[in-house]
């Protein structure tokens, strides 16, 4: 039987509807061979279960937290507030005011009690896993080297696309 690696990141949504966004985020951990794990629950809904989440996630093991959650988005601050562990917010696009709601629910959290927030939409769910990466890096060098392979390659990507439309013209 293969041996499960000890997820050390926490992925939390606030309801399956975020999942198609939050896809992004897992393909990024994916991409870096990062263990994590991935549930639903939610500040207003299961508000229980996710305090007791936060409380124990870092005797679990996990080293990041990223929530993401749409509306009155307390899922990220609620989550910060039971944890010392580097929550990473990401507010879900949808609803009367298309996620700024989420957005200002989520980054303005009182001093004290930081949520990472990031962008709105699908850049904010692949730049969530990225910075719970680069978070991750500070303590792990192979996980590092990777980071500045994908920046090399995204680097050449760019150079590519500048050449093919130098063609074109
Ligand atoms: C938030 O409300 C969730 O994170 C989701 O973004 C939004 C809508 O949830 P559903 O009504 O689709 O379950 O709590």
């Amino acid at each position: 039987m293969m041996e499960e690696k000890q997820a050390v990141v926490g992925l939390i949504m606030g309801s399956d509807s975020d999942w198609s966004t939050m896809q992004r985020c897992v393909a990024v951990l994916k991409m870096f061979d990062i263990p994590f794990e991935a549930h639903i629950m939610s500040a207003h809904r299961t508000p229980a279960r996710a305090a007791d989440y936060a409380a124990e996630a870092e005797k679990r093991g996990l080293q990041v937290l990223i929530c993401a959650a749409g509306l009155a988005a307390h899922l990220a601050g609620v989550i910060a507030g039971h944890t010392i562990l580097p929550v990473i917010g990401v507010p879900m696009k949808g609803g009367a005011l298309d996620g700024l709601d989420a957005l200002l629910a989520t980054v303005q959290m009182p001093g004290g009690i930081p949520v990472a927030t990031v962008a709105l939409g699908n850049a904010g769910a692949t730049n969530a896993g990225m910075l719970a990466a680069q978070i991750l890096a500070i303590s792990n060098f192979e996980l590092r080297q990777r980071l500045h392979n994908y920046k090399v390659s995204m680097a050449e990507k760019v150079a590519e696309a500048d050449m093919r439309l130098q063609e074109m013209l």
